[in-house]
C-alpha cells in the first residue's frame, strides 16, 4: 500500500530511494508503526503518539545522544554499529523528524535478521535478555549526557497515585463503580511501594540511564538468540535501573499474555525469574549499588503495581492513553496485572533467595 501522505513524508527523509511498499505494523500501544520497504533497506515509519509524547523534539534528542553513544562504542569493539541500536534517518532539514500537519514522524532502520517475541517460551530466551538488559545498565554507565524527561514523572509512585486519585475523582467513564475492588486492592498496596520509590528521592536508589520500557517485545534477538538491541527508545531517561529490571521481570516471568482475559491461567514462573536474573546480574553486578540489589525482587511487584495502576486509570479515563482492541481491554489488563501481582507475592520470598545466591 503506497498512500500519497506517507510518500511525501518518506521523501524528505529519502529523497533519492524509491519506495515499494509501505504496510502496518500492528504492534505496540502508543505510536502508528509502518514498515517501508526500499530497493536496499527496509525501515521503520512511526506517527509518534503526542497525546503521550508532549516534546518530540527533546523525545529524539534523547534518543540520538544515546544511540550515537551505543554506536561509537559498538564501533570501538570491532561491532556493527547498525546493528547495535536503532539507527535514526534524518530529514532533508538535518532534524530526526518530520513535522507535517502537527503530526511528527521518525523514520529509523529495520534490521534485518532480527527477531521479536512477544512471550518467554523458554528459560533460555530469559537469561538471553537477561543479559541484554544487564548489558545495556552497564554499557550506559559511562554516558554522562543530560537526558530530557519525556515523559514526567513516568515511573514516580508518588506522581502515579496522585494521578489515579484525580482520575477517581473525575471518574470521566461513569465506570468506577465497576472497578472498586480493583482501585482499593491498588490503593491498599501505596505504602509499599512508595517505600521503593522514597529511597529514590533520597538518592540511596541512584539516578541511572534507564530504557523504562523493557518487556520483551522492545528488544530484538538475533537467530541464536543473542540480544542485538534494545529498541523501542521513546522513554529512555535518566531514572531508575530498577525499572528496567522489574518491568522485564512482569513480562518474561508472566506465562500468559499482558491480557488474558482468564486470571486463572496468569502465572508467575519462578524459573524464568531466576534466569532472567541470572543473566541480567552476571552484567550488572558490579554496576548496582546494595540498595538496589536489595529491591530488584521487589521492583518485579512495584512496575506490576504500577503498570495495573495505569491500565486501571485509563479504564476510568475512558481509554485516552493505550490503544485498545474492545471496550474492556484494559480492565482486562488491569486484572491480568494484579493476578499477576499476587502471584509474585506469592513467591516474594524466593525471589529474594534468588537474587541473594547470583547477586
Ligand atoms: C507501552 O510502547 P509500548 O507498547 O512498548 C507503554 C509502557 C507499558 C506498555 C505495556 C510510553 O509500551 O509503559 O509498560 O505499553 N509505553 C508508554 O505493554 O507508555
Ligand atoms: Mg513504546
Amino acid at each position: 500500500m503506497i498512500n500519497s501522505k506517507l510518500e511525501n513524508i518518506l521523501l524528505s527523509f529519502l529523497p533519492t530511494e524509491s519506495v515499494e511498499s509501505i504496510s502496518p505494523l500492528g504492534e505496540g500501544f502508543i505510536n502508528d508503526t509502518y514498515i517501508v520497504k526500499c530497493a536496499c533497506s527496509r525501515y521503520i515509519l512511526q506517527k509518534k503518539n503526542t497525546y503521550i509524547f508532549r516534546d518530540v523534539p527533546h523525545m529524539m534528542d534523547n534518543i540520538l545522544k544515546v544511540t550515537s553513544f551505543i554506536k561509537k562504542n559498538a564501533k570501538e569493539a570491532g561491532l556493527d554499529p547498525s546493528r547495535s541500536t536503532l539507527t535514526v534517518i534524518l530529514a532533508a532539514d538535518g532534524k530526526p523528524y518530520v513535522f507535517l500537519d502537527g503530526e511528527y514522524w521518525v523514520l529509523t532502520l529495520f534490521i534485518e535478521k532480527s527477531v521479536v517475541y512477544q512471550k518467554a517460551d523458554s528459560d533460555k530466551l530469559a537469561y538471553m535478555g537477561g543479559c541484554g538488559v544487564g548489558d545495556f545498565l552497564r554499557s550506559m554507565a559511562d554516558f554522562h549526557e543530560e537526558l530530557h524527561e519525556t515523559i514526567p514523572g513516568f515511573h514516580n509512585m508518588r506522581f502515579r497515585y496522585e494521578q489515579f486519585l484525580t482520575s477517581i475523582d473525575k471518574n470521566l467513564s461513569g465506570r468506577l463503580d465497576l472497578v472498586r475492588s480493583q482501585v482499593d486492592a491498588i490503593l491498599s498496596l501505596k505504602d509499599e511501594a512508595m517505600m521503593l520509590w522514597e529511597k529514590f528521592e533520597q538518592g540511596i536508589i541512584p539516578h541511572r540511564v534507564s530504557h523504562n520500557d523493557t518487556k520483551l517485545s522492545n528488544i530484538l534477538f538475533d537467530a541464536d538468540n543473542r540480544v542485538l538491541c534494545m529498541i523501542d527508545l521513546d522513554t529512555v531517561m535518566s531514572s531508575m535501573a530498577l525499572n528496567d529490571f522489574g518491568d522485564s521481570i512482569r513480562s518474561y516471568a508472566n506465562l500468559s499474555a499482558e491480557d488474558e482475559p482468564d486470571v486463572k491461567n496468569v502465572k508467575f514462573s519462578l524459573s524464568r525469574f531466576e534466569a532472567f536474573t541470572k543473566g541480567y546480574l552476571s552484567c550488572a553486578k558490579d554496576v548496582l549499588n546494595d540498595s538496589e540489589k536489595q529491591n530488584l525482587a521487589f521492583s518485579a511487584i512495584y512496575i506490576t503495581l504500577e503498570q495495573a495502576l495505569r491500565f486501571l486509570m485509563d479504564y476510568i479515563d475512558g481509554d485516552l492513553y493505550y490503544k485498545t482492541a474492545y471496550a474492556e481491554h484494559n480492565l482486562v489488563r488491569t486484572n491480568a496485572q494484579l493476578a499477576l501481582l499476587n502471584d509474585m507475592k506469592r513467591n516474594y520470598s524466593l525471589m529474594l533467595d534468588i537474587v541473594e545466591k547470583y547477586v
